[in-house]
């Protein structure tokens, strides 16, 4: 397949990238580089040094002898888009292409809306595109498993049944995210499901979990295509941040009593996922959404497996919540779709965290310590994260 992968930079857009082209895919990566921005702004940089896109994709083509096309550029600016899905026909466009961060768009009205008219113009130019040059195109959108929030029933992947007042319907999941990164992801589906309705558009929604690790089988063929790896307490997610601060000997950051639930996958499986949903594109005119993650586990269970694996001391410290989340609550989501589909998950392991240990202990001379501790407070409508001397 042509498969066209947007935010190809990216944590998890570089790996994929690689993997879909290992696979026999012919793939072109898509970035306008503005994670690396993001990185200058906070003062902090990937705990793993990361090569420009430019050498990933020569070095990619000497050791594999594959081809990799690339197109620089914005997702916001639709002549882009429209020029990049034109001349490089896709059977299917990967989108990871977004300001991920929750506490990052919880730092001011500047860094929340920019947010969100990244995100959403963005994709509305995807949609745009698609349905004015080829609407068989196959959109596979990263969403997240965040857009539902944490309702007290069990949470379907992306349709619920609903009877009221004697009828019945399949109506879309109710959505009530954390944060405005993440109500980005809900405008966005709802964006995607319309245009599926409207131009007969195909889209796999991938309503994916935290996602830990490092390595896939591709990144480690050389080290200077490794993918980014973040701490800090902006872009860190969870799992990679205790295991970085078990490592550094600093407290494992468990925010309010830890009791919040979450789905996490390996990076392994994010790849396959991708792969999967390509493979098994929807029909026309169909919206679909798969819950993608593998485990649930509260974030206390997490701080308390981390420090029982590290082999050094580790103290796991309860700081008072930055965000405004449920603070205990009834989680079950489901995830059989991508399973049906042949996903044979990696469960989380204590080789897994041991290898996650190496990778620290190697590059801890490169962390800044002073960009640990959250800085972010969703109840404070203007933080100041990276700025010196306030
Ligand atoms: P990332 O920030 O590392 O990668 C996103 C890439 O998109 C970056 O390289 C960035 O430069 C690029 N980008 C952003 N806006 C762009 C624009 N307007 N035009 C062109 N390029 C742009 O993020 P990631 O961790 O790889 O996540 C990828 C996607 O998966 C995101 O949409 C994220 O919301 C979703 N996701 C991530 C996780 C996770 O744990 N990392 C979990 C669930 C969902
Ligand atoms: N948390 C801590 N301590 C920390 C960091 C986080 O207790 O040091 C807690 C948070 O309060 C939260 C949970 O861990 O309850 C997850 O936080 P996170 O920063 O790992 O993940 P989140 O903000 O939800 O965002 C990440 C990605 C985002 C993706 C999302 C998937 O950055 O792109 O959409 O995971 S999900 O969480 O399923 O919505």
């Amino acid at each position: 397949m042509r498969i066209l992968v947007l935010g190809g930079d990216g944590y998890l857009g570089w790996p994929t990238a690689m993997y879909l082209s290992e696979n026999g895919h012919d793939v072109a990566v898509a970035d306008n580089f503005v994670r690396r921005q993001y990185d200058y702004e906070l003062g902090v940089e990937s705990l793993v040094p990361i090569a420009t896109l430019q050498q990933r994709i020569k070095l990619w083509k000497e050791i594999t002898g594959r081809d990799m096309a690339m197109y620089v550029g914005d997702l916001t600016k639709a002549d882009f888009v429209y020029h990049m899905v034109g001349t490089f026909q896709p059977d299917a466009i990967v989108h990871f292409a977004e300001q991920r961060s929750a506490p990052y768009s919880m730092i001011d009205r500047e860094h929340a809306v920019y947010t969100q008219v990244n995100n959403v113009v963005g994709n509305m130019n995807v949609l745009y595109a698609l349905a004015e040059i080829n609407p068989d195109i196959h959109l596979i959108k990263l969403g997240s498993m965040g857009e539902y929030g944490t309702p007290n029933i069990d949470i379907e992947e992306g349709f619920i049944e609903i009877e009221h007042n004697g009828r019945s319907d399949l109506l879309p999941f109710p959505k009530m995210p954390g944060s405005f990164y993440h109500l980005s992801k809900v405008h966005d589906s709802n964006n995607i499901h319309f245009a599926c309705r409207n131009w007969g558009l195909r889209s796999t929604d991938l309503n994916q979990g935290v996602v830990y690790g490092v390595e896939t089988e591709q990144t480690k063929k050389h080290p200077d295509l490794a993918t980014r790896l973040d701490y800090d307490s902006v872009f860190g997610t969870v799992l990679n941040r205790f295991c970085i601060e078990a490592v550094l000997g600093h407290p494992l950051t468990v925010y309010g009593r830890g009791e919040q639930i979450r789905g996490l996958l390996d990076i392994r499986d994010t790849v396959r996922c991708i792969e999967i949903a390509a493979l098994n594109p929807p029909q026309a005119g169909e919206y679909r959404v798969f819950n993608q993650f593998t485990e649930e586990f509260s974030i206390k269970q997490l701080a308390e497996l981390v420090a029982r694996t590290w082999p050094g001391d580790s103290r796991v410290e309860y700081v008072d919540n930055p965000r405004t989340e449920a603070l205990a609550h009834y989680y079950n989501a489901k995830n059989t779709k991508l399973v049906q589909l042949g996903l044979k998950p990696h469960w989380l392991s204590d080789t897994l965290l041991e290898s996650l240990f190496g990778i620290v202990a190697r590059h801890q001379n490169r962390i800044n310590r002073d960009a640990i501790n959250p800085s972010v407070n969703w109840r404070n409508p203007h933080n100041q994260p990276g700025r010196v001397g306030l």
